[in-house]
């Protein structure tokens, strides 16, 4: 694959509203977001009916290539809700870290503390501004309870210079997040979070698509079959996203 630097966006940011720079604001100090009517009924109908068809009834907890399994989860790789926030925060020049599914059946236990990469934090990062960079987008297909788990952050704890303790221990100040289907949780990859134990009886799936700068390494290796269709019959956008700069 070449390099095509005209896909390279011509702006870092654009200009953005003063409500959408509140949030920004927000995602900053806290490290999370929650975004209502992140996607319609109509496409939630269908991302929850490939789920279903794809992993649901199926022998497995995760999928790690969600666009390789069904045209129906493509509306999640550029939902402008999701990527008017992303740009917002990381910039325009976005790639797609990962794109996985994971169903938690009945029965299963909470996840321990943990964040999405191994790399060290400090809360003022470098001087030259470096900070790790990821943000996930939990798009959850059923109402998050009690008893299915809700989402479990600490928020602010994405610059805690320090890794989460082993376990699930409660810290004072944790939010349990009970996101409903059509909302989106977005979250820095370095909060500290977990999901919680699901003790209904029933599965609880969400999507996770994952974002960075496309300079970075994606976990995503791009040359999967229907990501790559995606990546030449797409916009100069969706080529970045899906890894259309290979190297520098
Ligand atoms: O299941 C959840 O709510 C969170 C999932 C998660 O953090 C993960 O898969 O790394």
């Amino acid at each position: 694959m070449s390099n095509p630097t005209s896909i390279v966006p011509k702006r870092l940011l654009d200009e953005i509203s003063p409500s959408l720079q509140r949030e920004v604001d927000f995602f900053l100090k806290w490290g999370y977001l929650i975004v209502d009517n992140a996607l319609t009924e109509r496409q939630l109908r269908d991302v929850t009916s490939a789920f279903e068809d794809c992993i649901g009834n199926k022998d497995r907890e995760f999928t790690h290539q969600l666009i390789e399994e069904d045209e129906r989860f493509d509306c999640l790789l550029e939902n402008p809700p999701i990527i008017q926030r992303m740009k917002a925060i990381l910039g325009n020049c976005l790639q797609l870290h990962s794109a996985t599914a994971r169903v938690t059946r009945p029965g299963a236990p909470d996840q321990p503390w943990h964040r999405d990469g191994p790399w060290p934090v400090s809360p003022e990062g470098t001087p030259f501004g470096s900070l790790p960079g990821q943000i996930n987008c939990a798009y959850y297909l059923d109402e998050l309870t009690a008893e299915n788990g809700p989402l479990v952050i600490l928020p602010g704890s994405q610059r805690a210079p320090f890794h989460p303790p082993a376990g699930h221990v409660e810290f004072g100040d944790q939010k349990l997040v009970f996101a409903t289907p059509g909302q989106a949780v977005i979250f820095d990859g370095w909060l500290f979070h977990r999901g919680g134990a699901n003790v209904s009886k029933t599965d609880r799936r969400v999507c996770l698509l994952c974002y960075q700068n496309a300079w970075m390494k994606s976990r995503e290796n791009f040359d999967s079959p229907r990501i790559k269709k995606l990546r030449e019959e797409g916009s100069p956008e969706r080529q970045l996203l899906l890894g259309g700069i290979t190297s520098w």
